[in-house]
């Protein structure tokens, strides 16, 4: 079995959402320090409400939101001890972090964190064996500090926030220090940490905008992906993906009982832009009226391999991530009759027949004709935006022997 917790709603939201950039736009123009800071004298979202999101994620099936605690900037979005670099200094003055917890737990959503280890504001934050660095002048490498800076926070987001489901640490520091894991299990010992950490591989994987290949993954795995191309933070200009790409990335990663992380930018108002939340509607829709299929077992049993299937029992899920060039569907090697097959986009009943099909294409192996499963009238054009998913009811084993 995979992770607890399968399809959640990632959240990237900081003062670089003011930019209407990207997250990591400091990096990008080489912003000092100095100036960066000032947009937090900016930084007031009144009409963030939490309730909204956690009603926005639920209703698109998700269990769970992920929230970046603190970015690759440093930038807290909860009330810290530690730096003044914090939302508590900000015209706001709130801890969006409690306000955001309080309403997952209202709304019956576990909440996970997004700690990153670069921290771009923090004197000691220097590491030179990690990526995503920019040290400026004055500041030391220290990293003893460094992980006493992160205990101390994560103290913090450990103690005040209620139950959290998982840590997402980014960017690995390729430094090793168990110690850092254990802080984390000492203070939530069912917590389940990532692998971007202090040299841990840490409960599970996490593919990041891609699809590893192969069967079932051999540990817990959550993917994550954004529902734009350019940005996890929010983009003015984004390249938001199509629903055809969303479901099918979404179909590959749960097939194989991977969870998925999908992720939006709030802008500096606190909303979640209305082309990213019809995105998360739609994705969950299609979420919610399929994911009966993602119950079952992956297995590999059809020949054409774009086709995935999952079964339960007598049920067996054909997965048809990459779409349909016709109506018609030849499910070789199933050669026995279901009882029923299904649109499980919309519960329609779709036509079939076991047919003789050769082995090659112009019928002159005479020995090789076999029965096939043929599909026929799959309404392929009505359902070219997302992924489409067949439910076979069938008597016994689907391939005879
Ligand atoms: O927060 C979002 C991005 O800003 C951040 N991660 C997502 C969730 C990110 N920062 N940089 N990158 C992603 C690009 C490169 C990351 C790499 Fe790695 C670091 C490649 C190898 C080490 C972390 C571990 C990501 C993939 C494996």
């Amino acid at each position: 079995m995979g992770m607890p917790l399968k399809f959640g709603m990632f959240v990237h939201w900081g003062i670089y959402s003011l930019t209407g950039y990207h997250e990591q736009v400091r990096w990008r123009f080489f912003t000092p320090r100095s100036e960066y800071r000032k947009l937090m004298n900016s930084f007031n979202p009144t009409a963030f409400d939490p309730d909204e999101w956690v009603a926005l994620a639920k209703n698109a099936g998700m269990e769970y939101i992920c929230f970046t605690t603190k970015h690759h900037d440093g930038f807290c979005m909860f009330d810290t001890k530690y730096t003044d670099f914090n939302i508590m200094n900000t015209p706001y003055g709130r801890d969006i972090l409690k306000e955001l917890s309080d309403a997952c737990r209202r709304g019956g959503l576990k909440l996970s964190l997004y700690y990153s280890n670069p921290d771009w504001d923090y004197k000691y934050g220097y590491n030179s064996k990690s990526s995503h660095q920019m040290p400026e002048p004055g500041d030391i490498e220290d990293i003893e500090r460094l992980k006493e800076f992160q205990k101390n926070q994560i103290r913090e987001l450990l103690t005040n926030y209620g139950d959290i489901y998982t840590f997402f640490w980014d960017i690995p520091t390729r430094i090793a220090a168990p110690s850092m894991n254990e802080f984390i299990r000492s203070l939530q010992p069912r917590i389940l940490i990532n692998d971007r950490g202090w040299g841990d591989r840490g409960d599970f994987s996490t593919p990041e905008r891609s699809v590893p290949d192969g069967g079932k993954f051999e540990r817990y795995t959550e993917a994550c992906q954004s529902v734009g191309q350019q940005s996890w933070g929010y983009c003015r200009d984004e390249d938001y993906f199509t629903t055809r790409f969303l479901t099918s990335s979404i179909d590959k990663i749960r097939v194989k009982d991977g969870s998925y992380l999908l992720n939006v930018g709030p802008m500096p108002d606190g909303r979640i832009p209305e082309r990213a939340a019809d995105i998360i509607r739609r994705v969950g829709s299609w979420y919610n009226r399929v994911k009966e299929s993602f119950d079952g077992e992956p297995c590999a049993l059809l020949a054409d391999r774009s086709l995935l299937t999952t079964r339960r029992g007598d049920t067996l899920y054909v997965h048809i991530p990459e779409g349909l060039v016709s109506s018609g569907l030849t499910l070789k090697p199933i050669d026995v009759r279901p009882k029923s097959v299904r649109l499980l986009n919309d519960g329609r009943e779709l036509k079939y027949d076991i047919v003789t099909r050769p082995e090659d294409k112009d019928w002159t192996t005479q020995l090789l004709r076999r029965q096939t499963l043929h599909i026929f009238d799959v309404p392929a054009d009505e359902f070219e935006k997302e992924t489409m998913v067949l439910k076979l009811e069938l008597d016994g084993e689907p391939i005879k022997i």
